[in-house]
């Protein structure tokens, strides 16, 4: 039974075919985890990457540059430009190298396989007083059906002029590669070598390998190897120490060797100084050249300028003494996000018989269901989708995503759909997703073995259909204010779709400028994301008990499966404190989170014209929210609570300030006249709890475990959830007409002000934008970069919320 899904056939594709020439997302860096790594959005195809190290010592090879790391010390790396239809424009900070690393990539449209493109590879000092030298790798590997061939003629020394290969894969036709030197680089000289044996000065050394399939993502380890060991043998030579040794330049260099049917070639150049050179990939016989990318840079760098302005505009009045800072930053957080998209594809593990012994009485207890303990390995799915931070979470996380979509939307609505349908795609015949997505044998390596394993009966915050209601909002803007009201008639109309408009404006856009795709594209998605909300209504139900006797609803409560003693993984914020683990426990956040999923299906119901479907989810929407104040609202602490059961079998309040409190809030649940909206603003605004001047806590200041422990959701500051506090207040409480009115103003106002400042000025001041804040001093914490729900400030910036 259970293997069934995997043969069910997947939502119906809306979307241009992969590899068709109106694919303009074919091609990407979707490789995130790299410093800069392409590939195409399919399995098993050409994968390119960029390493390189410095050769000022013996050393730096051992800290060569390829995924992205932390430990490499990287003074900052962002793409600072980036469409995901044209191309973008990275820059990267390797201080301890003394060089400025520019990349550029540049989609070429064309042809009836996914087009060409073209990438630049710049380097220059960071100290010009000081040596600049560094040894770039580029490499071009195959995974799966096809070949490439070398079409340069080697000799001893290396090559000389560009270097080429021709290949061919069923999904991407015939193609060439070539690589193209810039007009003014300085290479390590022949002078430099002077007491070299045998010095190798070609401008360019090789290397080709056949590495078994799957394993391209391990080219630093295959290129490196042979590297070291001809390096070893020249040091052999080496046996008067009087002479010392030759430069490191010309010990670390590829053997200028390939093997017979290689799918994994490298090409290594040596720089002094200031250096550039040019990749091609050229599709079927389209021909690129170094002009191309001159004037496609600079063209695709004018329009992402002058889109970027549009959509997420720098507000005139806004208070900041340097405003062209406030824009670069914003530009940057915007561009490493959509740059930072991934395509993922692979087995991942899963354990169908693993459940807590307080999780244990529910229905589906794997025990008896006969399900097999213990992780298997299941069959590869395919994920297209944003990532938290390149450097230490390069995959995708489920409830970070309805988040990255809400910011990528507003440049690029297509794109979201499409991140959106393939997230959609992994909804199994249950209706569950795996909150960590680890996709094959690269994304597991990065993950300690025990936090691999998915379990089908945890959830995660119902966070990606605020990308759905985005949409909805977007087409209802799109027809004006008047014509919204027909909402499910949409679509019948006679819109005639912007097709005159320049490509940069209009691209990214057919879904909202032609109605009847996105009709069908809604349509399509329905179904499973309904199957997915029974999912979560049946899987994470909560047991009523005492406090059942005023709650209004028999039926809504709700309980987080898969919590251990210490963690609540599955809502998000894991070590939140929480009562003791029991059957009976309920959670304030996951029922908070409840409502709101059924009011958006509730919207998405009416958008498609499932009459009944949206009166069903209005009516549970309404239950769930009377049962919040029912269950969870503790008069004696003016406070919203999770619930806990004692050993008398008791419920009782379990209350600590901080996010989890804000949730009723912080979803718009609550109407404007509220009488707990009062008590709510003034627990966020006291400096003793909540309220920082670099935004809100996640603990409350005065609490006993406040930045205590790991110390990871007891205390500092998630931009995430700042955005949360301000969309709603924005939106709700500071918009509509009620006696909190003008305090929701006043939180609004400053509110937003100290979050731009303090991720701003962080990120001037250290290079990156953090995963979370300080809650004592504002500083960047944990991983960087960390470009996914953290630059949600992008759209704080420009009010879109
Ligand atoms: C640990 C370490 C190389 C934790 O942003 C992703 C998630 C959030 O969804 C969640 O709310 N982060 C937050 O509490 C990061 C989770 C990383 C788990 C994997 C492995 C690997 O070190």
């Amino acid at each position: 039974m259970r293997l069934l899904w995997a043969l069910l056939p997947l939502v119906p594709s809306v979307f241009a075919k992969p590899g068709n020439d109106s694919d303009s997302l074919f091609w990407g860096t979707y490789r995130p985890n790299l410093y800069f790594g392409l590939r195409p959005k399919v399995p098993q195809s050409l994968m390119t990457g960029l390493m390189w190290f410095g050769t000022q010592d013996y050393q730096s090879i051992s800290r060569t540059r390829h995924g992205c790391d932390q430990g490499d010390g990287l003074d900052g790396y962002s793409w600072i430009e980036y469409d995901p239809r044209e191309g973008g424009v990275q820059v990267i900070h390797d201080t301890p190298n003394n060089v400025k690393l520019t990349t550029e990539f540049l989609k070429v449209p064309g042809g009836e396989h996914g087009g060409s493109w073209a990438a630049r590879i710049k380097g220059e000092p960071i100290n010009h007083a000081l040596p600049s030298r560094v040894s770039p790798i580029f490499y071009v590997g195959l995974e799966g059906m096809g070949g490439i061939d070398m079409e340069t003629e080697e000799d001893e020394n290396g090559i000389e002029g560009p270097v080429a290969f021709t290949g061919f894969t069923p999904d991407l036709d015939d193609f060439t590669i070539r690589i193209v030197d810039g007009p003014n680089n300085v290479y390590i000289t022949e002078g430099q070598f002077a007491h070299a044996f045998h010095a190798r000065t070609g401008k360019s050394h090789l290397l080709g390998l056949r590495v078994p399939p799957g394993e391209v993502w391990k080219a630093l380890e295959y290129i490196q190897a042979p590297m070291i060991r001809h390096a070893q043998d020249i040091i052999k030579s080496y046996t008067d120490p009087q002479r010392g040794y030759p430069d490191p330049a010309f010990i670390f260099q590829l053997p200028d060797e390939i093997y017979s049917s290689s799918n994994l070639y490298a090409v290594q150049k040596h720089f002094d100084g200031p250096f550039q050179f040019d990749v091609f990939f050229e599709s079927g016989k389209q021909k690129l050249s170094s002009t191309d990318l001159d004037v496609g840079i600079s063209a695709l760098s004018a329009s992402y300028n002058e889109r970027f302005d549009t959509v997420l505009p720098i507000p005139s009045n806004y208070q900041t003494s340097d405003p062209e800072s406030l824009r670069e930053f914003s530009k940057a957080i915007t561009s490493n996000l959509i740059g930072g998209v991934g395509y993922f594809y692979g087995s991942s593990l899963l354990d169908r018989g693993f459940a807590y012994e307080w999780d244990q009485e529910d229905d589906s207890d794997p025990a008896e269901s006969g399900e097999k303990k213990g992780p298997t390995l299941v069959e590869p799915k395919s994920l297209l989708t944003a990532t938290p931070s390149r450097s230490f979470f390069p995959r995708g996380f489920y409830w970070d995503e309805g988040f990255h979509l809400l910011h990528i939307g507003q440049y690029d609505n297509d794109l979201t759909l499409e991140i959106l349908q393939s997230w959609i795609n992994l909804i199994d015949e249950d209706g569950w997703v795996a909150r960590e997505q680890i996709l094959g044998e690269e994304a597991r390596s990065r993950v300690p073995p025990e936090f691999q394993v998915q379990v089908p009966s945890y959830a995660n915050p119902p966070t990606l259909t605020m990308a759905v209601t985005a949409f909805i909002d977007r087409l209802r803007q799109q027809k004006g204010p008047s014509e919204a009201d027909l909402g499910m008639d949409y679509g019948m109309g006679s819109q005639t779709p912007l097709s005159s408009e320049s490509s940069s404006s209009s691209a990214g856009r057919r879904f909202l400028d032609e109605p009847e795709l996105a009709l069908d594209y809604l349509r399509a998605i329905y179904k499973p994301l309904k199957r997915h909300y029974e999912w979560f209504r049946r899987t994470q139900r909560g047991q009523i008990k005492q406090y059942g006797r005023k709650a209004r609803s028999r039926t809504e409560a709700y309980r987080w499966r898969g919590r251990s003693q210490q963690h609540v993984l599955t809502s998000g914020m894991d070590d939140y404190p929480r009562g003791p683990p029991h059957a009976g426990e309920l959670h304030l956040d996951l029922i908070s989170w409840m409502a709101f999923f059924s009011q958006t299906m509730r919207d998405i119901a009416e958008f498609v014209g499932e009459v009944d479907d949206a009166a069903a989810f209005e009516e549970i929407a309404k239950a769930t929210i009377a049962n919040i104040d029912d269950l969870h609202w503790s008069e004696e602490e003016q406070m919203y609570c999770d619930v806990g059961v004692n050993d008398d079998d008791e419920s009782y309040h379990v209350c600590h300030k901080g996010y989890l409190s804000l949730f009723p809030f912080l979803l718009g649940l609550l109407p404007p006249d509220s009488p707990h909206l009062g008590p709510i603003l003034d627990l966020l605004r006291d400096p003793q709890h909540l309220w920082s001047p670099y935004g809100l806590r996640s603990l409350s200041a005065s609490h006993p475990e406040f930045g205590q422990g790991e110390n990871y959701w007891k205390g500092p500051i998630w931009i995430q959830m700042n955005y949360l506090a301000l969309a709603s207040l924005h939106k709700k409480y500071a918009a509509l007409e009620g006696p909190y009115r003008q305090q929701a103003q006043q939180i609004y106002a400053e509110l937003r002000k100290n979050i731009i400042d303090n991720v701003h000025k962080e990120y001037v001041r250290t290079g990156y934008v953090w995963e979370q804040y300080d809650a004592l001093t504002g500083e960047g914490r944990r991983s960087h970069p960390f470009t996914g729900w953290t630059s949600l400030v992008a759209l704080v910036i420009s009010e879109k919320y």
